[in-house]
């Protein structure tokens, strides 16, 4: 399957399958309550936004469960404390779909939207699972949807009811963005999601244009759009305000009579915008010159951007940002507060967003310059033991920002953190386009180690192993690599 072109082989059988749990979540949540179990990341939460959204439309009862991660304790969690009849899985599930059958014994209903790459039955299940993942038709789940988009495809089932559910397209595309799916020339969408979007932009909820990256662009003066830019770290430029408005008078972009607190990136043209982009890219190079090359830096400047077209936004239009943002109030401890921005507006809430958006960046801006001074290259392997500066739950995300920042053939960055149970938690990314799959690779690597599981996505994919297990699984990994 070539899987680039907008309708992917299997799609229909996809498409198929959703329409079948759509079918069977209208005749759900009639003797018990539905429990919605979501993922903490961007694409969790807007897969959880989507489906909290719907099942108010439809009038169901329904209680939305965040899931910080899947391993069999949060499974035996779920069923000691909720002990669920009728469950939907969002963004997790796909991986462990034999535990949950095995541990949930009062489950009667089970509906997974998932996009990971599925585990193996090892026996014919005792109920009907709906199962809804891109893997099972042979689309790449990791490429060409999110669960948003799955569960956006599964709410416009309902469309001929509630026609206004075809806005929630704008949070297929947060799901998607949020999962660095945008990996098409440009940052393009690929595959589904692009389906998705051309759809989106046809009932005018997006817009898609080339642009520049920068977050915040709207909202802030120019320079402190540079100085808050943590994407690549610019010297002289990265964490200061002098030092950005320095950069800007030099290279004769910014006036000296001018006020730079009223100097707006909208303020330039295109001539300046290019000259913009070079000089950054002069700065940036300093930094990076022995582990990336210029057109990897500047595709983190340049490339397409999504604006929601609604005029109410608060914070910003960017769905790119906009998906930064849930995944801070989901890393951060605040899942709830980032599904309810995603759906709903209010000065209150906007202001607590903005503060917690503000103090997470900044958390990790400190921790991505603390763990580019710790790179350990070892072969094809880079590592970043993070044990004493990256919590678990941030591990993934600085995996993911400093994977594409790094540029060595073949290479492979690991970043181990601490975890609960005295486990450690490892994130792995790829700084290339190697044909390897992560997750196979992880799920190797563990298999002599006790008490330790992988998952995930051929380009990006997670394991919990035990503590004392690092120097077994490191010498698993080089040996796997390797060979
Ligand atoms: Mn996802």
């Amino acid at each position: 399957m070539s899987g680039e072109e907008v309708y992917p082989e299997g799609t229909d059988e996809l498409f198929l399958s959703i329409k079948k749990a759509a079918k069977k979540l209208l005749n759900m949540g009639n003797r018990d309550v539905i429990f919605v179990f979501t993922h903490i990341d961007a694409d969790g939460l807007s897969s959880g936004a989507i489906l909290a959204y719907t099942l108010f439309k439809l009038q169901k009862p329904f209680v939305l469960v965040p899931i910080n991660q899947i391993h069999s304790k949060t499974i035996e969690y779920i069923e000691k404390t909720y002990a669920p009849e009728e469950a939907i899985f969002l963004d997790l599930g796909s991986g462990y779909i034999g535990q949950i059958l095995d541990s949930l014994n009062h489950l009667r209903e089970l509906i997974i939207l998932d996009h990971h790459i599925p585990g193996a039955l090892k026996t014919e299940p005792s109920i009907k699972v709906y199962h809804i993942n891109p893997w099972l038709y042979n689309i790449d789940g990791g490429k060409y949807i999110s669960s948003s988009g799955l569960a956006y495809l599964l709410a416009i089932s309902y469309k001929q009811r509630f026609p206004e559910i075809i806005k929630l397209s704008r949070l297929a595309i947060t799901g998607a963005l949020g999962d660095s799916q945008d990996i098409g020339v440009q940052r393009d969408l690929l595959g589904i999601n692009k389906l998705i979007l051309n759809q989106a932009i046809h009932d005018n909820i997006i817009d898609a244009k080339i642009d520049l990256l920068f977050f915040g662009k709207e909202q802030k003066p120019l320079y402190r759009t540079l100085s808050e830019f943590y994407t690549l770290i610019l010297p002289g430029i990265t964490g200061s305000d002098d030092g950005a408005k320095k950069f800007l008078l030099d290279i004769g972009i910014l006036d000296e009579n001018r006020d730079p607190d009223t100097f707006y990136f909208r303020d330039l043209n295109s001539e300046e915008k290019n000259l913009l982009v070079e000089k950054l890219l002069e700065r940036a190079i300093f930094n990076y010159s022995d582990i990336s090359n210029i057109d990897v830096l500047r595709d983190s400047l340049v490339g397409f951007v999504y604006y929601f077209k609604e005029d109410n936004i608060k914070i910003t239009n960017d769905a790119r940002e906009f998906a930064t943002i849930l995944n801070a109030c989901g890393k951060s401890g605040f899942p709830e507060m980032g599904i309810r921005f995603a759906l709903t507006r209010s000065e209150e809430l906007t202001r607590q967003i903005v503060k917690i958006v503000n103090d997470y960046k900044n958390e990790i801006s400190r921790i991505i310059s603390k763990a580019l001074k710790e790179i350990s290259i070892k072969g094809n392997l880079c590592v970043i033991n993070g044990q004493k500066f990256i919590s678990e739950g941030l591990s993934s995300t600085i995996a993911s920002i400093i994977s594409r920042i790094i540029k060595r053939e073949e290479s492979i960055l690991i970043i181990i953190s601490k975890a609960n149970y005295d486990m450690l938690k490892i994130s792995a990314r790829k700084c290339n386009n190697s044909n390897i799959n992560l997750r196979d690779l992880l799920v190797k690597a563990v298999e002599n180690i006790q008490n330790a599981s992988a998952g995930g996505h051929i380009n990006a994919a997670g394991a919990y192993i035990p503590k004392e297990s690092l120097e077994t699984f490191l010498e698993n990994l080089t040996r796997l690599i390797e060979h």
